[in-house]
């Protein structure tokens, strides 16, 4: 009989109960990941990075390792400080794996190396940021958005670090959008990947986390948040990257799943194209792998939409072939989105 003590589980937030590998440690366990290159969680105390660390390194608060005696952590409640840090755990974990499993991608750096991740940065801190090095997470105000730690925000930031090791998609002008919709998209492609009944793969962001609104952007028709862009125009690159990805996300939207009502996740998606066309999807792990594939092989800092168009183009020509009907599919998603 083997001993699994690696084998812990959590009540989540957001995922419910889930399993999380730990490590034995004075105490009891601690949130290390041995499974995924030592990946750890810990507590930022509701400290911030002051200025001086946020640009040298220098002074930056030391977060707290958590400990559980029995391995089974959290409560499912944000009153408990190890709840959110299981979600962390579990999201940098299901990231880990996606990369790993679905791209051969060993580690954000791919240098086989878990990341850490901090939970409970700041007081209301309404955010969750890559800082290319650490995961941090605030806990919402409670009012707009609870602590924005869902699987899908784990994988849209960690995915900011497998682009700036890959194509470094500049963070500003259609390549930031690009930048910003690979996060989006490789975010919900975890999200989907870790097949939680809690948190089900949606194509919307953030829909765990925000208390005002469905969530944060929606991928089938991005104008729904009020400020993100449907189809591309000329200017596009000078609006927020928030905002300019909206034409890749619902790209990759029409290309999985084509035009028309349906469900994900007990949520409404109804995608049109801006040409008037209807389309029929190919799948989201097919678009997973084109998208991963231009962008570890064909963009590059400056890639606009334009140039996504053909780095797209060339990966489906890579992986299908150059007659093969997803590489069409992929014409005819770019053309619904006015990239031509
Ligand atoms: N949550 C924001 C994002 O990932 C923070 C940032 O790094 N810009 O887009
Ligand atoms: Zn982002
Ligand atoms: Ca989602």
């Amino acid at each position: 009989q083997h001993i699994h003590t690696a084998g812990g589980d959590g009540k989540s937030l957001y995922s419910g109960t889930v399993g999380i590998d730990t490590t034995p440690a004075t105490g009891g366990f601690t949130l290390t990941d041995p499974a995924r290159g030592n990946g750890y969680t810990a507590d930022a105390n509701n400290k911030t990075d002051s200025i001086l660390c946020q640009l040298f390194g220098l002074g930056c608060p030391v977060p707290t390792r958590f400990t559980d005696a029995d391995n089974h952590w959290g409560t499912g409640v944000n009153t408990d400080r190890a709840s959110a840090a299981v979600d962390a755990h579990y999201g940098a974990a299901k990231t880990f794996d996606y990369f790993k499993l679905i791209h051969g991608r060993n580690g954000i750096f791919n240098d086989g190396k878990g990341v850490p991740s901090r939970v409970h940065y700041g007081t209301n801190y309404v955010n969750a940021f890559w800082d290319g090095k650490q995961m941090t997470y605030g806990d919402g105000d409670g009012v707009v958005a609870g602590p924005l730690v869902s699987i899908d925000v784990a994988g849209h930031e960690m995915s900011h670090g497998v682009t700036t090791a890959t194509a470094n998609l500049t963070y500003s002008g259609e390549s930031g959008g690009l930048n910003e919709a690979t996060s989006d998209i490789f975010g919900t492609l975890v999200e989907f990947s870790a097949n939680n009944t809690a948190d089900p793969g949606d194509y919307y962001i953030g829909e765990e986390i925000l208390k005002d609104r469905p969530a944060l952007r929606y991928m089938d028709k991005p104008s729904k948040d009020g400020q993100s862009k449907d189809c591309w125009y000329s200017g596009i690159g000078n609006i927020d990257v928030h905002y300019s990805s909206g034409v890749a996300n619902h790209f990759a939207y029409l290309l999985a799943e084509g035009t028309g009502p349906k469900t994900f996740g007990g949520l409404p998606h109804d995608s049109t194209t801006c040409n008037g066309t209807t389309l029929q999807g190919i799948g989201k792990d097919k678009v997973g792998k084109i998208w991963y594939r231009a962008l570890t092989t064909y963009m590059t800092t400056g890639t606009t939409y334009a140039q996504a168009r053909t780095a797209t183009l060339n990966a489906a020509t890579d992986l299908y072939g150059a007659s093969s009907p997803e590489r069409t599919a992929v014409a005819a998603a770019w053309s619904g989105v006015s990239v031509n």
